[in-house]
C-alpha cells in the first residue's frame, strides 16, 4: 500500500545472505538519508536459516516473508509490502552499489517509468561474473529476448533496476523463479514502458551464490517460449474475432 510520507522504498530479495545483506542495509539507508529521501528498505525473506532476518531487524529494515522458494516469488512478496512511490530493486550479495541510487531516482522523476543497469555498459569488476555467464549465457537469453520480442535491453538480466508504482501495476508480474528478471523487461517493453539504460558497476558477490546456472537459464526459456506461445495465441484470435465479417459490419479488412 503507498503510504504519502515514503517516496522510496528499496527491495531486496534475501536467501541466506548474512555475510552481505548488512551492508547493502546501511549502504542503502545511508545514501537515501544523504540524498535527502524519505524511505524504507525492504527485506523480501526467503525461508533464510542464517543471521539474515535478525540483521535485518536490527538495523531497522522492515522484513516480509516469503515461504514459496525463488527470486521471483521473493520480489513479489516485498514489492507487495513496499510503500514508496518509486521501488529500487537489487540482489543482498553487495554485487550491486547500493550508495548509487540518485541515478535510478531521478529519471524517474524527469517521466521514465523503468530505469535498468548496464553492467555490460559500465564495469564488471574482476571475479564478478563467471565466464560461460558472461560470454555464453547472457548473449544467449538476451539474444532471445531480442528476437521473440523484440526488446531492444542490452543487459536483460541485471538485477538492479527502478520502477514507479504505477509501471510495477502496468507490469503485471507473476514468475516466481529468476525468469522474473525477462518477464519484467518484456512485459515493460510491450506495456510500452519508458525506459532508462544506465551503465553500472557489478561487484563480485559475498557469501555463496544461489543462482544454478544451467537451471534457470533454462527456466528463462520455458517462460519466453510459452509466453510467445500463449500470446500468439491471444493474438490469432483477437485477429480472428478482428477480421469476423459479422463483427465488422460485412466489410473485410
Ligand atoms: N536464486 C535465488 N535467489 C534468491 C532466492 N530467494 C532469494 N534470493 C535472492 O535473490 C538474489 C539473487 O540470487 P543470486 O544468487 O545473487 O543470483 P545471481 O545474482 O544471478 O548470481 P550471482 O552473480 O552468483 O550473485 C540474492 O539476493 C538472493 O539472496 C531463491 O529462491 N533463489
Ligand atoms: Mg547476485
Amino acid at each position: 500500500m503507498k503510504n504519502e510520507t515514503i517516496e522510496v522504498s528499496i527491495v531486496m530479495p534475501c536467501l541466506n545472505e548474512e555475510e552481505t545483506l548488512g551492508i547493502c542495509i546501511e549502504k542503502a539507508q545511508s545514501t537515501l538519508k544523504s540524498l535527502g529521501y524519505s524511505g524504507e528498505v525492504v527485506i523480501a525473506d526467503n525461508g533464510s536459516i542464517d543471521n539474515s532476518v535478525e540483521i535485518a531487524k536490527r538495523l531497522g529494515a522492515r522484513v516480509v516473508h516469503q515461504q514459496t522458494r525463488g527470486y521471483g516469488a521473493a520480489y513479489l512478496a516485498g514489492f507487495a509490502a513496499a510503500q514508496g512511490q518509486y521501488i529500487i530493486m537489487g540482489d543482498s550479495d553487495d554485487t550491486y552499489d547500493f550508495t548509487d541510487l540518485e541515478r535510478f531516482i531521478t529519471p524517474l522523476q524527469n517521466g521514465y517509468n523503468l530505469v535498468i543497469g548496464n553492467r555490460f555498459k559500465g564495469k564488471i569488476l574482476p571475479g564478478a561474473m563467471p565466464w560461460a555467464r558472461r560470454y555464453i549465457g547472457n548473449p544467449i537469453l538476451s539474444g532471445m529476448l531480442r528476437l521473440l520480442f523484440g526488446t531492444y535491453i542490452s543487459d536483460s538480466h541485471c538485477g538492479m533496476r527502478s520502477f514507479t508504482t504505477d509501471a510495477y501495476k502496468r507490469m503485471d508480474l507473476k514468475t516466481t523463479g529468476m525468469e522474473f528478471a525477462s518477464e519484467m523487461v518484456i512485459k515493460a517493453v510491450q506495456s510500452e514502458l519508458k525506459i532508462l539504460e544506465i551503465p553500472i558497476t557489478y561487484h563480485p558477490r559475498g557469501g555463496e551464490s544461489k543462482l544454478n546456472a544451467i537451471r534457470d537459464a533454462w527456466r528463462h526459456i520455458l517462460f519466453m517460449i510459452k509466453y510467445k506461445l500463449s500470446n500468439q495465441t491471444t493474438h490469432d484470435k483477437k485477429s480472428a474475432t478482428s477480421t469476423d465479417p459479422k463483427k465488422n459490419n460485412g466489410s473485410l479488412p
